[in-house]
């Protein structure tokens, strides 16, 4: 008793104090120089409290992840093409696999100067082993897990979550992961490895300039295109019984030289697979670089109508709204979109998802009333400046706000490699205002610094934007996508 009633004034005369030192540092700094300081100051603090506004369920929840996984040896892109003696080309160009070092140079040309993320298959052996050799013995290379799967697992299960990783992985890339990870697919001996070309912005490489940082992906797996941990991830799904499922790394597929009709049994497998699981287990699709028509045209077929949610980059949006509308693939697009261009591709694409989930399921007698694949209920495009999120009102996401929040926290967090953010390091680069569309006569909404993340209803559902501290001294950008994705679904299960 005698403890909590000295306690108390105590109490009140810290925060008096408090806020007295607070005045004094408001009075004697000069608001030009600070405005700006403190404008990020509260935007952080704003969104760190959208963050912890709500925690993980306190039952941890269960995620279940599928597919593949490398080991990724990390290299600074420039040093390490200069060190292999891969010349600068005057001719960017964009190559659907890679098969010589030309190719390797024009290929990187074309997405390095507009600082576009990009993955490719190199179909040459013998030149991917000496990249690999090369990059080894480069000063300040770095070797992680890697691999769309095994990295969203390791941010679930970070964030609280019991994860089961679909994936045919070597011993000692097992012994890392996280004690919350249990693992289903197959031993092998030699796992794949990924190159990963990261550059910062501004970086030079010849006559070109990088607009942002960002990173090109190498890589000639022999493993991870056969999605060969289906059976056991299959089997083991049924006693784990998940909350959610995710499916990602299937890019691996792409371009990948595949037997014909392999692809399409495996995918057809894996469409088995999420049709067989219970409705009430919604199902993540992690979008990637995807630059072969007929893979694309599959994942239409056997993947995306199944998924309840899909996470992409702002690179991947056009490009899925592209093939949507019966046009090409979008190799490049603006690596630094508005606010309104995403929103509207948004729209549309759950627009045209949703409508081909009703026209699929228009006759429900020929189905045995049982319905056809699912409706899209939750879309996530995590760009450089913002975070964006469509969730259907009343489906089973939940707190779209606070997950908007700790995907935006997440994106700063990841490139800059440190949980505790630096204001140091950080900047806002999206727009004190943006427009919610194109379409004429559209609203702007301000960015408030106190209350960040956006939110307001459209149709039958909610749209939340939140602007991203963009992290200035980059750490890593590969595998962003990735944890920012994994951290957004973690608080919406
Ligand atoms: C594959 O790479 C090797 C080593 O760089 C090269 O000598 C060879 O010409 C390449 N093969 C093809 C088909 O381009
Ligand atoms: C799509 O690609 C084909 C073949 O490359 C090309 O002939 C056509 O012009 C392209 N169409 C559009 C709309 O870009
Ligand atoms: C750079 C970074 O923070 N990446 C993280 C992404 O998520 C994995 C799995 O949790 C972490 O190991 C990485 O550190």
């Amino acid at each position: 008793m005698m403890e909590g009633g000295s306690r108390l004034p105590w109490t009140k005369y810290g925060s008096v104090l408090s806020l007295f030192v607070v005045l004094l540092a408001i009075w004697f700094r000069s608001p030009q120089d600070t405005a700006l300081d403190d404008r990020l100051d509260t935007v952080l603090s704003s969104l760190l409290r959208a963050e912890r506004k709500v925690g993980v369920n306190n039952a941890r929840p269960r995620v279940a992840v599928g597919f593949g996984g490398c080991v990724d040896l990390i290299v600074d892109g420039v040093s390490f093409l200069n060190k292999m003696g891969v010349s600068h080309t005057d001719q960017p160009l964009h190559h659907d696999y890679l098969e010589n070092a030309e190719q390797l140079a024009q290929s990187f040309a074309y997405f390095f100067a507009p600082g576009a993320a990009a993955e490719r298959f190199m179909i040459n052996e013998t030149l991917f082993s000496e990249l690999v050799e090369g990059a080894r013995d480069l000063p300040g290379n770095r070797w992680s897990v890697g691999g769309n799967a095994p990295v969203m697992a390791g941010r679930m299960a970070t964030e609280g979550c019991d994860v089961l990783l679909g994936g045919s992985f070597s011993t000692d890339f097992t012994e890392v992961l996280s004690q919350h990870i249990a693992v289903a697919g197959k031993m092998i001996e030699e796992p794949d490895i990924h190159l990963i070309l990261e550059y910062s912005s501004g970086a030079s490489w010849g006559t070109y300039t990088s607009r942002r940082a960002n990173r090109y992906i190498i890589h000639s797996d022999a493993h991870n295109p056969y999605l060969d941990s289906l059976e056991e991830f299959a089997e083991k799904l049924e006693d784990f019984k998940p909350d959610l499922l995710v499916v990602g790394g299937l890019q691996m597929m792409d371009n990948f030289p595949f037997n014909s009709g392999e692809r399409e049994a495996v995918l057809s497998q894996l469409a088995d697979l999420l049709t067989s699981s219970s409705p009430q287990i919604g199902i993540h699709f992690e979008m990637a670089s995807f630059v072969e028509e007929n893979i694309v045209d599959d994942l239409l077929h056997y993947v995306i109508p199944h998924a309840d949610s899909l996470g992409m980059n702002e690179q991947e949006l056009p490009n899925l709204l592209s093939l949507l509308k019966g046009s090409n693939i979008t190799v490049l697009s603006d690596p630094n979109p508005r606010v309104a261009t995403v929103l509207d591709q948004m729209r549309e694409v759950y627009r045209i998802l949703n409508q081909r989930y009703k026209d699929a399921n228009s006759h429900s007698e020929a189905n045995n009333g049982k319905s056809k694949g699912k409706p899209l209920t939750r879309l996530h495009v995590h760009t450089l400046a913002f975070q964006a999120m469509i969730v259907t009102h009343g489906s089973q996401w939940k707190n779209t706000m606070s997950a908007t929040a700790k995907a935006s926290l997440t994106a700063n967090r990841h490139v800059c490699g440190s949980n505790d953010i630096d204001l140091s390091k950080a900047r806002l680069i999206m727009d004190d205002s943006f427009s919610i569309s194109h379409r004429e006569g559209s609203q702007r909404i301000p960015l408030q610094e106190t209350r960040p993340v956006s939110c307001w209803d459209e149709d039958d559902y909610q749209i939340c934007v939140a602007p991203v501290l963009v992290c200035t001294e980059v750490y890593q950008t590969a595998g962003g996508g990735d944890n920012i994705s994994a951290a957004g679904l973690v608080l919406q299960i």
